[in-house]
């Protein structure tokens, strides 16, 4: 090629070059606004409704275009009637006309406009708007959230069921009935006699000596039963079933130590919540003494707890409640955390989440590769008639549907037939809180 030739081609190759840097730059712009402006949101308000006893709260947001609509799960059932005026009263008038698509943004103003932070009830009220926005975008994708957190990487996600009985003998039938059901995982609880026990109903027998008369506990003897129920549990359930349990926060932090190390040769998939979150600095004992796998954070509010336990690998399981952290958004930045450090997920699944946020975190589970287990509750009929679409559960897994968003539908009318209702004890009307619970000398300790 001579000098002139070799001018030509390189000047017809820049053109092209720069014919083709054009087309990429229309292409973008056109693609950016495909002509349409965002969404705005145009309402923003709560459903409340108790189908199985619970009291559910369910955050809905329409926009400004016919039939685009969200769901979010703000549910926090202690302190029910809370959720309603702190969405309508302070997130609605913030956030009324403001565009759908933009959910970090959204986020940080609903999380930076009450300058105080990090606590329930706003946070619920967050988790509410976001998720019902992650449901906007996929339903406004045609695609359910799976594919927008990047697809699946697990068909299902894998449960535990709660197997529980006042006596060790029905706890470990209810585990049978879950294992005969495919489920390779359950955890234990059993009553301890004559006490107020955690995840399970209390014996016939008579209530030990107390000064006082609300719900007793003493933590020595629901200790020693709880070691017994995991010998039990493996003499009768053998090897090959995967066995958890909830300590609920209920002990000293060195009962808890003790507790973790006496359990580990019945080789638990996870020990839960063996210290409440004031004491966990007391993790880095449990740690030292034994190889329980732990299990924490269903109580956190914010990245302050969970950030240091899952850095210095504290934990194995991270189990924030997504309906009261903030939403999908604070999970998927957390759970990617996780990740990098080898602490698993094992989001909290229990009956006080509705249908919604239960399939938020199938979602996640499906598609974060650090996914560890999921809680399991079944939806009960009038449940599934409410919320149209709940998570499949077979076999001991849970499944997403393939519709847009969530894939899950509300019935308004069906859940206003089912309103909150007040619950008393000892003549107190409580309203979804829990009272208290003491020790035998009339002390109260943590649920
Ligand atoms: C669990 C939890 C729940 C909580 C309940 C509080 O591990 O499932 O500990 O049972 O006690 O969510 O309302
Ligand atoms: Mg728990």
């Amino acid at each position: 090629m001579d000098r002139r030739e070799l001018i030509r081609s390189m000047m017809a190759s820049s053109a092209a070059l720069l014919a083709s840097k054009t087309a990429y730059a229309q292409n973008i712009v056109s693609n950016a606004g495909r002509g349409m402006a965002a969404p705005k949101i145009k309402d923003i308000s709560v459903i409340n409704t108790a189908p199985e006893g619970s009291r559910l709260c369910v955050v809905k947001i329409t926009t400004d275009q016919p039939g685009l609509y969200g769901y979010g799960c703000a549910t926090f059932t202690q302190r029910a009637d809370l959720i309603e005026p702190a969405v309508t009263k302070y997130l609605k008038p913030l956030l009324l006309n403001h565009p759908v698509d933009r959910i970090e943004d959204t986020w940080q103003m609903a999380y930076d406009s009450s300058y105080w932070k990090n606590g329930p009830v706003l946070n619920n009220a967050i988790s509410g708007v976001d998720q019902a926005l992650w449901d906007i975008k996929g339903r406004m994708a045609n695609m359910p959230i799976y594919e927008l957190l990047g697809g699946k990487c697990r068909e299902a996600a894998d449960l535990y069921g709660h197997a529980e009985g006042a006596e060790i003998a029905d706890t470990i039938a209810s585990a049978k009935r879950y294992m005969a059901q495919g489920f390779r995982h359950v955890r234990i609880q059993v009553g301890t006699p004559g006490m107020a026990g955690y995840g399970s109903p209390r014996g016939n027998q008579a209530r030990i000596p107390s000064l006082h008369d609300q719900p007793v506990f003493e933590r020595e003897a629901a200790k020693k039963r709880a070691l017994a129920l995991f010998e039990a549990a493996r003499k009768e359930l053998g090897d090959n079933i995967e066995l958890l349990h909830d300590m609920h926060e209920r002990y000293t932090p060195s009962q808890a130590v003790q507790l973790c190390k006496d359990a580990e040769q019945f080789r638990l998939f996870f020990m839960e919540d063996p210290l409440s979150p004031e004491d966990i600095e007391w993790f880095q004992n449990i740690r030292a003494q034994c190889t329980t796998p732990l299990a924490m954070g269903e109580l956190f509010n914010s990245p302050h707890e969970w950030t240091p336990l899952i850095k210095d690998r504290l934990i194995d399981f991270m189990r924030m409640h997504i309906s009261q952290m903030g939403g999908i958004t604070p999970a998927r930045k957390v759970a990617a955390f996780g990740e990098i450090f080898g602490v698993r997920t094992a989001w909290h699944g229990p009956g006080d989440v509705s249908p919604i946020g239960h399939m938020a975190m199938v979602h996640l589970d499906i598609t974060c590769t650090n996914f560890g287990i999921q809680e399991y509750t079944p939806f009960n009929q009038v449940s599934q008639e409410v919320f149209k679409g709940c998570p499949e559960m077979k076999g001991g897994y849970a499944y997403a549907n393939d519709r847009p968003g969530w894939g899950i539908e509300i019935d308004e009318k069906a859940a206003a037939a089912h309103p909150f209702r007040h619950n008393t004890r000892n003549g107190v009307d409580l309203n979804g809180g829990w009272g208290e619970l003491r020790l035998p000398d009339g002390q109260i300790i943590k649920q």
